[in-house]
């Protein structure tokens, strides 16, 4: 299988180099809205895009993906909320686990029903711990999964959640306090759980402003994704991403 993309993550992890990704929801964003957004990602530097949402319920998500390779250079990888939303047209897919719940379905079940498709569709597939981490409100994740979040004080299960999923052969962390989250991920969990694992950690949810980004950086987070904010205002890509790139 091609890894340019994981390698890609890897190296800039190891040269120290932050990155920042723009998650573009299917369902709230036009092909005419995208290319908006992808002038001010390229214009900002923007290191990859994710495609995908918790319920995706547009049809349009082939179409979407092939627009944004079309207009834009930058690396396009899936977050998809569930097997549905897979594309060939896309370079990477994140086949997330929520290894912070404890519904099997999402653990492995879904995951069983939808491996042939997903080695059909010739995707880069990066195993990735998924977490979710209280956000203070609850989110269409933590409905849909059917699983309770980690509290968000709670940094010793995190630890250790993130801790099982290295071991377990996972490429990524992805702690996520859900999209529009009320309160994002504290430093302080992003820093203890950085120093325990030594795969690249994607921290996401309710990051609104370039000053959260850089400190999340700064506590250990190698990867930012903020979807939210950006849709409601595209001009934070630009703050946003040189927050995040000034490390
Ligand atoms: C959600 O981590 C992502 O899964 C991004 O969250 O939309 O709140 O930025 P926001």
């Amino acid at each position: 299988m091609n890894n340019a993309i994981y390698n890609k993550l890897t190296a800039r992890k190891n040269e120290r180099k932050k990155s920042f990704v723009v998650l573009i929801d299917p369902d709230k964003t036009s092909t005419n809205h995208a290319s908006i957004l992808l002038e001010r990602c390229e214009e900002s530097l923007v290191d990859f895009i994710f495609v995908g949402g918790s319920l995706v319920v547009t049809d349009h998500l082939d179409e979407l993906v092939q627009h944004i390779k079309k207009t834009s250079n930058i690396p396009v990888i899936l977050f998809p909320g569930s097997p549905s939303q897979i594309t060939p047209f896309a370079d990477a897919l994140l086949y997330l686990s929520l290894i912070s719940g404890r519904n099997p379905e999402l653990l492995i079940g879904q995951h069983v029903i939808s491996a042939p498709t997903v080695k059909k569709s010739g995707l880069e597939v990066i195993s990735t711990g998924y977490m979710v981490i209280d956000g203070g409100a609850p989110t269409t994740v933590s409905y849909i999964s059917n699983a309770n979040p980690i509290p968000s004080d709670k940094n010793e299960i995190a630890i250790c959640t993130a801790m099982a999923g290295e071991m377990l052969g996972m490429k990524l962390i992805y702690m996520d306090a859900g999209s529009g989250a009320k309160t994002p991920i504290t430093e302080t969990m992003i820093e203890a759980v950085s120093t325990h694992i030594t795969i690249p950690l994607i921290i996401g949810g309710g990051i609104t402003d370039p000053e959260k980004a850089y400190r999340n950086c700064q506590a250990g987070a190698d990867i930012i994704v903020v979807g939210n904010a950006i849709e409601k205002d595209s001009s934070l890509i630009k703050e946003i991403s040189a927050a995040i790139h000034s490390l």
